[in-house]
């Protein structure tokens, strides 16, 4: 009888414990680590040239989850950081979900990045990597249009100038859209968790 009076008890508990479960708000795990940017409209057609000497704009993307970052192949740090992070992100997701997004250097040293150069620079992160570059005109264009900002300055290094450019990547949808702006250092973990956030939300 004690046996199962503790067995209703028990029951009881173990149910309501449920149900407060089941009540529970949205878990911090199903929240944006980057910045939610889907309310914002700017953006452009990103008119470049890629690292084969194809014509491309954001249309040809259509369909892929789109990380754009804008750099340039002599930085010392935020690019080869951020496009090693990037990779590691895809190598962290499903290779299905990884196979939906498309990485985009955007190149702004058109003195110095040649396509050969971005050829040998951008697969050696990741073989699906792409660079876009254009001419002085067409890169301040898309850097306007994309609310980001480069300028050069001089150094005694070898090479002689740097180029200091905002850091951080762009999630386009398979729209085109702007989703997340992805801080500069997220690591690889935290990308990949909200690139599957916007794939699979729920
Ligand atoms: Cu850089």
């Amino acid at each position: 009888m004690v046996l199962r009076r503790w067995l209703g008890v028990w029951v009881v508990l173990t149910g309501l414990m449920l149900s407060l479960v089941a009540c529970q708000p949205a878990t911090p795990e199903q929240a944006f680590l980057g910045t939610d940017i889907r309310h914002e409209t700017f953006g452009g057609p990103l008119a470049l040239t890629d690292h084969h000497g194809v014509k491309r704009t954001l249309k040809d993307f259509r369909g892929k989850w789109v990380v754009l970052f804008f750099g340039y192949t002599h930085c010392p740090d935020v690019c080869p950081t951020t496009l090693g992070d990037t990779a590691a992100a895809l190598r962290l997701m499903p290779p299905e979900d990884a196979k939906k997004v498309q990485v985009i250097f955007v190149s702004v040293d058109p003195e110095r990045d040649t396509l050969a150069m971005l050829r040998d620079f951008v697969p050696y992160f990741h073989p699906d990597f792409l660079a876009l570059t254009g001419t002085e005109a067409e890169l301040a264009q898309t850097a306007k249009d994309f609310r980001v900002v480069f300028s050069k300055h001089t150094t005694a290094g070898v090479g002689g100038y740097l180029v200091d450019h905002t850091a951080g990547s762009y999630v386009l949808d398979p729209e085109g859209k702007l989703s997340l702006f992805l801080p500069f250092a997220m690591p690889a973990a935290d990308m990949a968790h909200d690139l599957k956030l916007l794939m699979h939300p729920s």
